[in-house]
């Protein structure tokens, strides 16, 4: 019968596939598997989630210190990043409401109602210990309906994860609810940092450089901190990276990397502009790492400080097909 030669040939094909998987793994020679694990980036899979989807963080209140990998989906309409402030002994986010963020709402105000100096010198009424928080790494900007995978190491204590991206009215996200404090535990996470295929350098005297040509597909990037600094508007550098199509103004962006500016870091982005993550402000000498999947075009690395241009801070490549 014909259905029953149909069926005794499936079987027999399944048996000889079933045979040859078995014997190809056990004849295999170790070097080969090696060779191939080399040449794929592989995503990571101990990770830390954090989901955005109006203006919040959704995610774990305890981690572990030392490595770790964060997943920061971006579900949300707006771009946005997470920043990790590590916040001085005895300082948590109920100090962050009363003695900060009234002086960063008053100052804005200030310089968005074009009253720029007043606005800078209302800073000066952050408190003391404003100047020993540690920025301590994490995602940089992500476009909406994107993800961000970025790993950094963390000292144990008690961080607040912040996002300060601007509303369309000029409010910072901070006080929209994308603040969330996050205790970092003494236990270590016993990870290690992923190998990197490509290896940036970020300094404020020599700007931003990388040790290779940028090629299409699966990259994993370490961005080493060399020195750091307070820029004009009291931000670190930090390294995005971010996808330009042809129409896209190099200035229009440049522009918009500076939250002290009325129009800078207010969403919507400038046109053509895809944020796709990146290593946020870290301490002179840390290393941090962040994975992207790079499609043939025109991209570029950028800090979110102002003047990236004549700081080398602000880089555009191609990636070729
Ligand atoms: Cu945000």
């Amino acid at each position: 019968m014909k259905n029953t030669n149909q069926t005794y040939f499936l079987l027999l094909l399944l048996i000889c596939f079933l045979f040859n998987c078995k014997n190809e793994k056990k004849t295999a020679p170790k070097e080969e598997i090696t060779e191939v694990t080399e040449e794929v980036v592989e995503m990571p899979v101990n990770v830390i989630n954090v989901v955005t989807r109006a203006m919040d963080f959704q995610s774990v209140d305890t981690i572990p210190s030392g490595w770790n990998t964060f997943k920061y989906e971006n579900l949300s309409n707006e771009t946005h990043f997470f920043l990790l402030d590590k916040y001085p002994e005895g300082k948590t986010a109920e100090n962050a409401i009363t003695d900060i963020a009234p002086v960063f709402e008053e100052g804005m105000d200030l310089i968005n109602e074009g009253k720029a100096e007043e606005g800078f010198a209302a800073f000066a009424k952050l408190p003391e210990w404003y100047g020993d928080i540690v920025f301590s790494g994490g995602a940089g900007l992500i476009a909406p309906k994107h993800t961000a995978i970025t790993t950094v190491k963390l000292d144990p204590g008690y961080y607040i994860m912040e996002c300060y991206v601007k509303m369309p009215s000029g409010k910072f996200h901070t006080l929209m609810g994308m603040a969330k404090p996050i205790m970092v535990t003494e236990e270590d996470s016993g990870n290690t940092p992923p190998k990197a295929t490509v290896n940036i350098t970020l300094s404020g005297v020599d700007g931003i450089t990388y040790d290779k040509g940028i090629t299409k597909g699966k990259q994993i990037f370490s961005v080493f901190v060399k020195d750091q600094k307070a820029h004009e508007n009291f931000i670190w550098h930090d390294l995005n990276l971010v996808k330009l199509e042809d129409y896209a103004s190099e200035d229009e962006l440049e522009a918009w990397m500076d939250w002290s500016d009325p129009k800078g870091l207010i969403t919507p982005v400038p046109n053509g502009i895809t944020f796709l993550g990146g290593v946020n402000d870290m301490p002179a000498g840390s290393t941090g790492y962040f994975y992207a999947d790079l499609k043939p075009g025109k991209y570029a690395f950028i800090s979110e400080v102002p003047n990236t241009k004549s700081k080398k801070l602000f880089k555009v490549f191609d990636v070729i097909d």
